[in-house]
């Protein structure tokens, strides 16, 4: 069996350690060589917030008049859907009499049902140990942080949302922050949503999305065939590029699983390089293994006050028409 990925290693949680807790000095132990840049980034990320006491990602939060206004008329009202949404999944009990399903016919129905909730892909895969996170990390939403996650269910139904071309294209300004936000939510929908119907059918159901994950996205999206891994370390896929967000609902119920497919991404990519050419630091790996470095990364986040998405805009895959110029602080 390959190794799990730990939770707690992403830097979203390693960032959300209050320093002197017991579960900073354990981690930064273990990771010595990580608490330097980490503590850089922390101080940083207070340093640019209105917010400083709210969670440390809130130097994401709008600026100028017109970024308030897009927060409020399209972030907002998504926003609360998906919390209610998320709420109605957690508070929905499984139903003790299973209805039993013909497998081609409920694999078929539940994929209509993610398309008709909004998704713009939707596949099936059959679930591994390796596929979950060792452990839980620190979110926004929860701590459960250092629990072991020992779950067994059978299959994921993997789906991804497009994020608004329009402004995508316009990475790494707020109109980027927007798209990713508003596809989140939807992402938050669609899951939670199917992850209700499956337990009013009788399926223990659960909804892998930035509220909780317990699974890491990019691997699962290619496993149910998606697209590939490019060189910008994301999905792409042959529909959209990489401008999609992804969840997941894992459940028991028999499903059909999908297969992953290949366009000649690899091949591509070896030509191309525009993603790693136009990182504005470098974060990606132009050789080997496709690879970002995280703390690269958020130094961009920080500066533009949004999370960039430069890579995302730039692939020819994503058909954004317009390469974006770089306007970062
Ligand atoms: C942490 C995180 C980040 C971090 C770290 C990125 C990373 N790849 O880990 C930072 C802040 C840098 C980041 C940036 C971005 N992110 Co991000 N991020 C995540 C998050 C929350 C967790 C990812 C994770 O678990 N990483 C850890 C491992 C699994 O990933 P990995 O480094 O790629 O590791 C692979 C290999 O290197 C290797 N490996 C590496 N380490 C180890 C260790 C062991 C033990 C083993 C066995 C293997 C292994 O195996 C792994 C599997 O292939 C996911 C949501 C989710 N839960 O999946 C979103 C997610 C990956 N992000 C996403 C996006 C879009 C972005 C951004 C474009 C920002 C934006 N505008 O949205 C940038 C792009 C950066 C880039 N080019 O990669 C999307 C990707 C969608 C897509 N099209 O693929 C996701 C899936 C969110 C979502 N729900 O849609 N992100
Ligand atoms: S999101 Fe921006 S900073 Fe991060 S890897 Fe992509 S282009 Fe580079
Ligand atoms: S921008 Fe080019 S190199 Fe980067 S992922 Fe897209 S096709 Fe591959």
């Amino acid at each position: 069996m390959k190794q799990k990925f730990d939770e707690r290693d992403i830097i979203f949680s390693r960032l959300r350690l209050n320093s002197g807790s017991q579960n900073y000095k354990e981690y930064y132990q273990r990771n010595q060589e990580k608490e330097a840049a980490d503590q850089l980034t922390r101080d940083e990320a207070r340093r640019r917030t209105k917010y400083p006491s709210s969670d440390i990602m809130s130097f994401l939060a709008p600026k100028a008049d017109f970024e308030e206004e897009l927060f409020r008329q399209e972030i907002l009202p998504n926003r609360e859907i998906a919390f209610k949404v998320h709420e109605k999944y957690l508070n929905t009990s499984i139903n003790q009499q299973i209805n039993k399903q013909d497998v081609t016919q409920f694999t078929k129905l539940i994929k209509n049902k993610a398309i008709e909730l909004g998704a713009c892909l939707v596949g099936i895969v059959k679930l591994s140990e390796e596929d979950y996170y060792s452990h839980k990390g620190i979110t926004q939403f929860n701590n459960f942080y250092g629990k072991e996650i020992s779950l067994s269910y059978k299959y994921a139904i993997v789906i991804a949302v497009e994020m608004k071309n329009e402004y995508m294209k316009k990475a790494p300004r707020y109109e980027e922050l927007v798209a990713t936000e508003v596809a989140y939510d939807k992402s938050v929908i669609i899951s939670a949503s199917l992850a209700i119907y499956l337990k009013e059918l009788g399926y223990d159901a659960l909804s892998n999305n930035y509220i909780n994950y317990v699974a890491p996205m990019v691997p699962l999206s290619i496993k149910a065939g998606f697209g590939e891994k490019g060189r910008n370390n994301l999905l792409v896929t042959k529909e959209y590029g990489s401008r999609v967000r992804t969840a997941a609902v894992l459940t028991n119920v028999t499903l059909i699983e999908d297969k992953p497919s290949s366009f000649g991404l690899q091949r591509f990519c070896a030509q191309c390089m525009r993603c790693v050419e136009r990182c504005p630091t470098q974060a990606l790996s132009p050789t080997g293994e496709s690879h970002v470095s995280d703390s690269t990364c958020m130094e961009v986040w920080l500066r533009s006050r949004t999370d960039c998405g430069i890579c995302i805009a730039v692939c020819p895959f994503s058909k954004c028409k317009q390469i974006p110029r770089l306007n970062v602080e």
